[in-house]
């Protein structure tokens, strides 16, 4: 045995030929590419001899591996699996100390320096990302050891690097020191997987390039810093576009230039100006994009205008790849996000590749750049140790936010930094905000943790519930805020406020994006926020048999993990978005539509700054959901923070049946992330003439009940025993009462790490314990009675479950009215009943015989999936989908598909309409594969089992959906409480 090297308990950021850090720069002077094949071999201990260093080390039995990768994901788990965990660290909590089961993968390969590699130049050996400690030797000698998972590290190689062959080694271990301070929520992934370059820094070069911008009342400025040595001199600073060219001949000319007048950069016109920066040795280029940020009072302003986050937690996570960068996938996610109304993104939990924010700078996107740092697994301890606030920690924590800072700095999308997250409190990271404030005092500084304020300069939290986010808006509110005393409180609502994570999309969900974004509209201090997260973290996987998954933590044999945490986005691991996207895209539309009732609609103009002048206002009339006009509204521009009025026009409203005008506010032209005629924001009005139901001609009122038995037929309805068997033509077993739906992620929250909640999730036992506790996914039923009429039959049923007192009746009435079958069911529960209920619906049975039920046609709420707190991207029309389509694949089985208020619907041959219940409500529809049971025992989608049988759920209710997976429960108002329901529906007979 021999000890692991001392490195590996050293808290130091790294050693060696280490040099500072430098923007991430488009230049001209000489690169090389080390991308590519590299040997490879893999360690399970870190105690291993120095002979990957050798360059006569015959490595020729070494595994091949591209770089840049993970090599967990590579090969067939020979190289070790994935791992994810939250907040749990993977190996014992003994900083800075890691285990000597320490996975190190020793990488090699050669390469030639070209006879032109410039002479006298430096070079410099640059690694953009590797996890998590790398020690690196040029031709047998070492260069040095780095850490920073997710920041760009370079080394001096010059007195090393020779004409032609080059030999370079580089060990990675996956455990480090550096490990404590990357605790974020994703998989642990080591391995080089940035790019690995050579590159020449010419004695007649460029440092390293700043050029600040700003810009007020129509004008730009640059400020620009440029390290260079006497032999640059004289440098040109070009921006064609703008007629600029400056030329400093000596470091005391280099000031302050007035651009005049010029666009701004903003979100929503991300106009950018082509620059470049010339030395006598070097020439670099920078997309400029001008643009001021200010804080003024509780206000945070671009431009001196408010910013309104509608933004993405974005954690770089691949399928396959893992936190592999591929731009035209990056480029494909940042599209995407645009055609959602998303308008900023949280580099969560460090930064990403350097090309996402020229991406996001190209795009329009606001970003809050983040360090890689995360401590989280100290909390469970009361924060016992934390890194933050030990002083043996502070030089690895400034070290970390220099190079965020420093390798970003040019982009003018960025319009904050982050110090990190989830990492306590601490000296370490007032130290870094000291550090950006001196750099940088052109943007603020954002940490969540730092709940009292003390070096941040906006107020930050994550998941406070609508109550609490709506007390830290309100002027002269004395509510408590978490962690402070009232004088801290007090000082925090003078600052703006965001929530850098709210709205957890874990599974079906979230609910109540509405709420928050009206605190948004009515306090001018709440700036918006950041929902957590975009995308799952799903690695594509094949199960024993070769059925393809998104595996999630646990499906690897980890020792500690966090199951399906890690699947929360609001775009699956395959890119499809949820319908949770979609409600984000509605709520969060920077259009709205407000109808009055003198037949016009105001328009108001959300945005920042961008008029409305890249749109195109559409309607159309729909009579029970068929276009019968249509056309474009004349609306004139409309500035930004500015309505205007419309007259709408005159539609033609249908006798029978509903009416419903839309209006959709289209892009006229394509952007570059969507094509013309894509919908921005729409809205519906309701222009029915009569009531709902009220052209049904009435059920008859039947007294002359008698007790039956046997089998009864009811038009094309033939009932055993009460049951009905077949309708239409077809087997068709039901209707039987349900009151279970597969709990969704945020049904199973509750039981959370922070028993008093300060988290923001609703501490406690979740309602999916309560159902299974209470019996509602095994209820069982008892017939009381059958009895019929001329044209009528009814039941009565006694539902309830094994060992429970607690009790439903439910009464199915079955009639004849006209060529109509008519069902009415009345479910009353027994009194006491102590839980909130999943659903209250009755299950219809479409065995397949041979042929499973392709699709439904349905007029209603759609085309998505909708539910009580979830809603607003619902719009009322005609629409068709497969049995498969309605169904979301989310990566644990859940509750999914319910279409809301439906009015017709055609599914195999059954046709029905639904009348509303006494107070006008109408029933949704679920049409799934699989009993909610079912669903509930599967892990994942391919553990379902085959199934015969289409089951048709007609919901008279369902319980909203919340977001306490991570977050507050449902709201009162969408929380489904045990209560009698009536469901009524007419099948064509
Ligand atoms: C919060 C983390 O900041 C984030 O990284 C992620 O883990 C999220 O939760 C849950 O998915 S921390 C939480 C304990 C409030």
């Amino acid at each position: 045995m021999v000890l692991a090297p001392a490195y590996l308990s050293d808290t130091a950021p790294g050693s060696g030929a280490r040099v500072a850090p430098r923007a991430w720069l488009r230049s001209d002077a000489p690169t090389l590419s080390l991308d590519g094949t590299w040997r490879f071999r893999l360690s399970p201990t870190a105690d291993l001899p120095d002979d990957v260093a050798e360059p006569a080390l015959d490595d020729s039995g070494w595994d091949s591996l591209p770089v840049p990768s993970h090599w967990v994901l590579q090969g067939d788990g020979e190289y070790g699996r994935p791992i994810y965990t939250n907040v749990q660290f993977p190996f014992p909590l003994d900083p800075p100390h890691v285990p000597d089961e320490n996975p190190t993968g020793d990488y090699r390969r050669t390469f030639e320096l070209a006879a032109d590699w410039p002479e006298g130049a430096r070079t410099v050996l640059r690694f953009d990302g590797v996890e998590s400690l790398y020690r690196v030797w040029l031709n047998g000698v070492e260069v040095g050891i780095a850490t920073g998972s997710r920041l760009a590290q370079e080394f001096d190689v010059t007195t090393l690097v020779r004409p032609g062959t080059n030999h370079l080694a580089v060990r990675v271990h996956q455990w480090s020191p550096a490990s404590y301070l990357e605790d974020q929520d994703q998989w642990w992934l080591p391995g080089i997987f940035r790019e690995v370059t050579l590159a020449a820094r010419p004695a007649d070069g460029l440092g390293d390039v700043w050029l600040r911008t700003g810009w007020a009342d129509g004008a730009g400025w640059i400020e620009p810093e440029v390290i260079a040595g006497d032999a640059a001199f004289p440098i040109t600073l070009r921006i064609p576009a703008l007629g600029v060219e400056t030329v400093w001949t000596g470091r005391e000319q280099i000031g302050r230039i007035e651009v005049g007048a010029v666009e701004p950069w903003t979100a929503e016109s991300p106009t950018l100006h082509d620059a470049t920066v010339g030395s006598t040795g070097e020439t670099v280029s920078l997309r400029l994009g001008f643009r001021t940020v200010e804080i003024r009072g509780d206000r945070f302003l671009v431009n001196g205008e408010r910013v309104v986050f509608h933004g993405m937690n974005r954690h770089e996570a691949h399928p396959v790849r893992g936190r592999v960068f591929d731009e035209a996938h990056a480029r494909e996610d940042l599209a995407r996000m645009k055609r959602f109304n998303v308008n900023a993104i949280r580099t969560s939990h460090y930064p990403p590749h350097p090309r996402l924010l020229d991406l996001a700078d190209e795009l329009g996107f606001w970003v809050i750049l983040e360090c890689d740092l995360e401590t989280h697994g100290f909390e469970k301890n009361g924060w016992r140790g934390n890194p933050s606030d030990d002083p043996a920690w502070r030089e690895a924590y400034l070290d970390r936010i220099e190079r965020t800072v420093e390798r970003d700095k040019n982009h003018p999308s960025i319009v904050m930094w982050s110090l990190g997250n989830e990492s306590g409190t601490g000296a370490n990271l007032a130290a870094m905000s000291a550090w950006v404030h001196a750099r940088d005092a052109s943007r603020p500084v954002h940490y969540e943790g730092d709940y009292t304020g003390e070096y941040t300069d906006v107020y930050s939290r994550m998941y406070s519930t609508v109550p609490e986010t709506e007390q830290i808006g309100t002027d002269g509110s004395t509510a408590p805020l978490l962690g402070c005393t009232p004088a801290q409180g007090a000082r925090q609502r003078t600052k703006p406020f965001l929530l850098c994570e709210y709205a957890h999309a874990m599974g079906n969900g979230p609910g109540a994006l509405d709420q928050y974004e009206a605190l948004v509209d009515a306090h001018p201090r709440l700036h918006g926020g950041f929902v957590w997260e975009w995308r799952d973290h799903g690695i594509l996987s094949r199960t024993a048999d070769g059925t393809p998954f998104y595996a999630y933590g646990g499906d690897f044999g980890e020792v500690v993990h966090d199951g399906n945490f890690v699947m929360d986005g609001m775009i699956l691991s395959d890119d499809t978005p949820t319908p949770g996207l979609y409600e984000f895209a509605a709520v969060a539309a920077p259009v709205r539509f407000a109808f009055d009732r003198t037949g016009a609609v105001t328009i108001e103009n959300r945005r920042h700054s961008a008029a409305t002048d890249d749109l195109r206002f559409d309607w159309r009339a729909e009579h029970d959901g068929r276009v019968v006009a249509s056309g474009v509204l004349p609306v004139p521009a409309i500035p930004a923070g500015a309505s205007r009025r419309v007259e709408l026009p005159d539609v033609p409203v249908a006798a029978d049946g509903e009416t419903w005008l839309t209006v959709e506010a289209v892009l006229a032209a394509p952007a570059a992330w969507a094509p013309d005629g894509h919908v921005v924001a729409s809205a519906q009005l309701d222009r029915t003439a009569r009531p709902l139901g009220a052209d049904a001609p009435a059920a008859p009122r039947i007294t002359a009940w008698r007790d039956a038995e046997g089998s009864t037929t009811l038009g094309s309805a033939v009932f055993e025993g009460g049951r009905l068997v077949r309708l239409a033509g077809r087997a068709v077993g039901g209707p039987r009462v349900e009151l279970f739906r597969a709990p969704t992620d945020n049904d199973e929250g509750g039981a959370f790490s922070d028993p008093t909640g300060s988290d923001g999730a609703v501490p406690g036992v979740s309602n999916a314990s309560l159902w299974r506790a209470h019996g509602l996914d095994r209820l069982v039923h008892r017939l009381v009675a059958i009895q019929e009429a001329p044209g009528a039959l009814r039941t009565r049923t006694r539902v309830s479950a094994a060992d429970s007192a607690l009790s439903l009746t439910v009464e199915t009435v079955w009639a004849l009215v006209g060529d109509e079958l008519e069902l009415r069911v009345e479910v009353s529960p027994s009194a006491g009943w102590p839980t909130v209920w999943p659903r209250i619906g009755v299950r219809f049975d479409l065995p397949d015989d041979g042929d499973p039920i392709p699709s439904a046609e349905w007029f209603g709420l759609g085309p998505r999936e909708s539910y009580p707190d979830s809603i607003r991207s619902a719009r009322l029309g005609r629409y068709a989908a497969t049995v498969e389509e309605l169904s979301v694949p989310y990566a644990r089985p859940q509750e999914t598909g319910h279409r809301s208020a439906v009015r017709e619907l055609a599914v195999g041959g059954l046709t029905l309409r639904t009348l509303p219940d006494g107070r006008g409500r109408l029933p949704g529809f679920v049409l799934t594969r699989h009993t909610p049971q079912q669903l509930a025992a599967a892990g994942h989608p391919y553990e379902l089992p085959a199934s015969g049988t289409t089951y048709l759920f007609l919901d008279a209710a369902q319980h909203g959906l919340g977001s306490r997976a991570c977050g507050p429960d449902v709201w009162p108002e969408f929380s489904l409480r045990p209560e009698a329901r009536t469901l009524r529906v007419r099948f064509g007979a």
